[in-house]
């Protein structure tokens, strides 16, 4: 019998729906001196002001946590991250609506508290722009950091409509601007029509690693991530998988989607071996609009279950580490 006066943080299990919104019911502080001993730090960043097409990514941070799973053991894995890392919900940056410099600048002061607490932030965007404050907060305290990248498109424009700081930049702009190290930046589940050879002229001489979706159905998934682990190697490096990567069938909620994607089956086992796999210092995952026509909460699911497998990932890294010590 529960005691009826017993609140579910002693009794350790609350039901799904109940509560507040937190990623997956993980204690929520915005205090940075309460980072300490922290492993993950979930930090949100409802922006989308830098969209080219569909608005709405905005919503996706809330829709997530509210979509999210509470703590238990991966099935597959055989591991709970939440019994493994100590997780806690970072709440969101104080980002603010029309002023994409301004709430770029806030989600890298907030990504920044988290690294310098010790902890690996994972940011639920938001629109792809987010990507560039991201990875400098994380280049800032490792340097130039390798990059693996799930995405429809390469996110190499120079500009996008004649803008230069757009969803459809940033990784050209970090990688000019030293933030990666295009040698150890893969780019996985290219399809569809942009961009063009220009940009596709500029990563080659960069030395970018490009796996398109014909070479995830060709080469299997497994054999794509570990080419990937090989390419990228030591040394630290940023996660970041924007939904659209999936078949439309599977994230429709999104704003720019792209047929013939990948699978969840694909996509959630890759994002848990290169997490255990990788140094990641840092991840996100991006380009959710859970109120698209139609999208249901599907899209908005199938992101908690990406960022579940990530740190499922981590959880067994972790794991693997304290046993070889
Ligand atoms: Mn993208």
């Amino acid at each position: 019998m529960i005691d009826p006066l017993q609140r579910w943080a002693e009794y350790g299990e609350k039901p799904d729906y109940a509560g507040l919104l937190t990623f997956g019911g993980a204690c929520y502080t915005e205090d940075p001196a309460a980072l300490e001993d922290v492993d993950v730090a979930i930090v949100g960043a409802p922006t989308d002001d830098l969209v080219s097409d569909r608005p709405g990514t905005r919503f996706a941070p809330r829709a997530i946590r509210a979509a999210s799973c509470p703590p238990g053991p991966h099935l597959e894995a055989g591991i709970d991250a939440f019994a493994e890392l100590k997780i806690v919900d970072f709440g969101d940056a104080a980002v603010v609506p029309a002023d994409a410099e301004r709430s770029h600048r806030a989600i890298e002061a907030t990504v920044k508290q988290v690294l310098a607490a010790d902890a690996l932030p994972v940011i639920l965007g938001g629109d792809h722009s987010i990507t560039e404050p991201n990875v400098r907060a994380c280049a800032a305290v490792h340097g130039p950091i390798g990059l693996v990248h799930f995405d429809t498109h390469t996110d190499t424009g120079t500009e996008v409509f004649g803008v230069s700081r757009s969803h459809g930049t940033p990784m050209y702009r970090l990688v000019e601007a030293g933030w990666i190290d295009p040698k150890r930046y893969v780019q996985i589940g290219l399809r569809g029509y942009w961009p063009g050879e220009n940009e596709f002229g500029w990563q080659r001489a960069k030395g970018i690693t490009s796996y398109f979706m014909h070479d995830v159905r060709e080469l299997g998934i497994a054999v794509v991530v570990d080419r990937t682990l090989e390419v990228v190697g030591e040394g630290p490096v940023f996660l970041t998988v924007d939904v659209d990567v999936l078949d439309p069938a599977y994230a429709p909620g999104t704003g720019t989607p792209e047929p013939g994607g990948m699978t969840p089956g694909e996509l959630l086992p890759a994002v848990r071996r290169l997490a255990a796999g990788l140094e990641l210092v840092g991840a996100d995952v991006v380009e959710v609009i859970p109120t698209s026509p139609g999208s249901a909460d599907l899209t908005a699911l199938v992101a908690d279950r990406i960022v579940r497998e990530l740190l499922t990932g981590l959880a067994l890294r972790k794991r693997d580490e304290r046993s070889a010590s």
